[in-house]
């Protein structure tokens, strides 16, 4: 499920003063130095039906909404967070695994809760948003799908306080007739792009040759884009771990510049940490070497990956590149030295 609370900054503004329900309510921020730079952050549905959407400027918002007794309000963000915090909470006890992705948005993944049944998924769904409503008072929409892009997309459909379900065989013809833009990543200019390539929906895109799409937008893009478009992604649904990190360190025998005692000694030392990883389902995006100076000076060096993994050998071939490069711009002994990884994420699908 991805769950995406509605006009969310507007909403939370709704809540405290319900007169303003029928009205069209602004929340705007200041995007700059002066007055005239402000924009808006969101609108109620009200505003929206006037054409006041979020990044439009708030003069213009005034023009567009002028003699419809809007109200203009600036950003709380203190108070949205906490009703943020009060909803995602809640939701999180109804699903398996849970992943939030923002102030108002979240993956549920409720596959072993509902054992892969979509209708007891869609019940489920309906209760959430049911009991947020009641407990909290806001409403939000709901994509429920085989996987994270369906869902996203599933979810902007029928906005706002709606439900939508796409079951797995339903994938590719819920999401032929949409514009390519709808999909994660293709942005204005890949939408103008392919349209040259006259490709303009979803099923279009389905449809192109993944090849030719390769030499279009790359290999990285080209693939995703063939297979997005045809309903496949394989990214699970992972928590973002509140602990920060895992470390560890050793004091030398004796002060060194000898990578090869380094290695010997960091070797034990990952073998500690990754073993740790694999019994918390942990997998990391970031390695780090920490040293500890013969002048009792600390230095540190890390290196973010390209993707999360929890593979032993990352963190081996990723110290060693680490420890080669450090040694090369220092001249002092090794006194006592660490590894850490971080940017943890917990996962039960690998
Ligand atoms: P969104 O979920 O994109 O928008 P929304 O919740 O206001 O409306 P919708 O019903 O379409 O989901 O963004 C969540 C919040 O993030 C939004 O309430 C305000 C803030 N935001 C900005 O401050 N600036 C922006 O440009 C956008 C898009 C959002
Ligand atoms: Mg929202």
């Amino acid at each position: 499920m991805l769950v995406d609370l509605d006009y969310f900054f507007a909403q939370c503004e709704e809540l405290r003063n319900p007169n303003l329900k029928t009205k069209p309510v602004v929340v705007g921020v200041y995007s700059g130095r002066t007055e005239d730079s402000r924009a808006v952050s969101t609108a109620n549905y009200v505003a929206r039906r006037f054409g006041v959407n979020s990044g439009l400027p708030l003069h213009l918002a005034m023009k567009k909404l002028r003699n419809l007794d809007a109200v203009f309000l600036p950003v709380d963000f203190k108070y949205y967070k906490q009703i943020s915090d009060e909803i995602m909470f809640f939701l999180r006890s109804y699903c398996d695994i849970f992943e939030q992705v923002g102030v108002d948005e979240a993956y549920l993944d409720i596959s072993l809760k509902v054992k892969g049944n979509f209708k007891t998924g869609q019940v489920l769904a309906e209760k959430i948003r049911t009991e947020v409503k009641k407990k909290i008072g806001i409403s939000f929409s709901v994509g429920l799908a085989p996987n994270k892009l369906v869902a996203k997309i599933a979810s902007e459909v029928n906005k706002p306080d709606d439900l939508t379900v796409v079951e797995p065989g339903n994938v590719t013809s819920f999401l032929a007739t949409f514009p390519v833009i709808r999909i994660p990543g293709v942005g204005k200019k890949t939408a103008e792009k392919m349209n040259i390539m006259s490709i303009t929906t979803i099923g279009d895109l389905a449809r192109y040759d993944v090849q030719r799409l390769v030499e279009s937008f790359g290999r990285n893009m080209g693939v995703y884009f063939c297979n997005a478009a045809n309903g496949k992604d394989a990214g699970p649904v992972h928590e973002v771990v509140k602990t920060e990190s895992i470390s560890r360190t050793f004091t030398m025998r004796e002060n060194t510049r000898d990578l090869n005692v380094l290695l010997a000694e960091t070797d034990h030392l990952i073998l500690s940490i990754h073993k740790d990883l694999l019994n918390n389902n942990f997998i990391f995006k970031r390695v780090g070497i920490i040293m500890i100076m013969a002048d009792l000076s600390t230095r540190n060096k890390s290196k973010t990956l390209s993707i999360s993994s929890d593979k032993l050998f990352l963190i081996t071939k990723t110290v060693k590149f680490l420890l080669e490069s450090f040694l090369s711009e220092s001249k002092l002994k090794i006194r006592r030295i660490g590894v850490k990884i971080s940017q943890l994420i917990i996962t039960y699908h690998k």
